[in-house]
């Protein structure tokens, strides 16, 4: 195993993708989900081209995938690629759900309903930029698989941690964390989603609901007050089969360091210990930055590098994938805090750090 760098999966058609705009409280603003959120991550990486190491990552099979989403999604996906016109972003409008509700995926009118925001557009580009995100976490997953790296990072954007099965939604199209997970259990593992973004992560939640094999534990914004309003509370906690495998804690607004260190310890680091997980799936948002536009926390770029450490220290494997940051001009520094508090702390925990 090679401890001394972290291999690190970027694709440059992720950058084909722009959403234009979304709604803020009613006001037209321009999409924070940018393309200069991976380039400020990538010129940071290269920047410390010692530590990190950025390649390509391989294609997923498209049964991966299906494994994971419902087919209709990517149906929906294809035809937007197909039928868009060139340049233009597609907004869905109607978003009827449910019981006599038929829609059909290869019809881009019907898109909102697979949607569940009014964030998240579609266009040409949607489709390859989000399958080569995926692919991102699932190259680095299996590095981790394979026992090559302690860490690996996947740079995947668009995001992936709203998406359910069969909907999109908050900046994401495909799980790309689930999707990581789902590699690393496939031969029996047991895996722990640990979400620190600062938005609840209702897609992996919904995702491995009933599934004892997959602990989810989200970190967030309380719900109560903040997107995406409807999950994320602490009595959301696994279906019959996979009781008590789901752990949400919300936290109050302007959470600094301090109280979010103080949560690591009572409510998330007691439940790692009890599941045992072989390997971490690390949903790595710097949206808890004191300065992310989106965010209500209030976190610190060395808070970010101490929440890493902790993680790391936890001493299994982790496989990050990029989430939300929508701070552009300090995403970079955040991003490479965590990746190197991560790297410090699972070294220390191995007995062969220098801190
Ligand atoms: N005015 C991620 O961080 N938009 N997604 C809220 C509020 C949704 C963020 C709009 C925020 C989703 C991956
Ligand atoms: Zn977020």
């Amino acid at each position: 195993m090679s401890d001394d760098y972290i291999p690190c999966f970027f694709h440059s058609d992720q950058l084909t993708f722009k959403p234009r705009y979304e709604w803020a409280f009613g006001e037209r603003i321009d999409h924070p989900e940018t393309t200069a959120r991976a380039e400020g991550i990538l010129t940071a990486l290269e920047k410390d081209g010692s530590r990190y190491d950025v390649r390509r990552p391989e294609p997923l099979p498209e049964a991966t995938i299906t494994a994971l989403h419902d087919q209709r999604l990517l149906t929906l996906y294809k035809a937007a690629k197909n039928d868009l016109r060139r340049g233009h972003t597609f907004y869905p409008t109607v978003f009827m759900h449910g019981e006599g509700i038929e829609s059909d995926p290869s019809n881009i009118a019907h898109a909102g309903s697979f949607c569940f925001d009014s964030g998240t557009p579609l266009s040409r580009e949607t489709w390859n930029a989000s399958f080569w995100s995926a692919s991102c976490a699932v190259s680095a997953a299996d590095q981790i698989m394979r026992g090559e790296h302690p860490i690996a990072y996947a740079l995947s954007r668009p995001p992936g941690h709203h998406a359910t099965r069969s909907s999109f939604g908050g900046y994401c199209y495909l799980a790309n964390a689930a999707l990581a997970a789902q590699h690393l259990a496939a031969e029996g593992a047991r895996v722990a989603i640990v979400d620190i973004d600062v938005h609840h992560g209702n897609g992996s939640q919904s995702i491995f609901w009933n599934d004892p094999q997959v602990l989810t534990i989200s970190i967030h914004g309380d719900p109560t007050h903040f997107f995406p309003y409807l999950t994320g509370f602490i009595n959301e906690t696994g279906g019959p089969a996979a009781s008590n495998c789901n752990v949400n804690v919300p936290l109050e607004e302007k959470t600094d360091g301090q109280a979010y260190e103080r949560a690591l310890d009572r409510h998330v680091f007691p439940r790692l210990e009890a599941f045992d997980p072989d390997f971490i799936v690390l949903a790595a948002g710097v949206d808890t930055y004191e300065r992310d536009p989106m965010g209500d926390f209030t976190l610190t770029t060395e808070d970010l590098h101490r929440v890493g450490e902790r993680i790391g220290n936890f001493g299994r494997p982790v496989t990050a994938v990029q989430e939300g940051g929508y701070y552009t001009a300090h995403i970079g520094r955040n991003v490479a805090a965590v990746l190197s508090g991560l790297h410090e702390g699972y070294l220390h925990a191995k007995g062969r750090g220098g801190g």
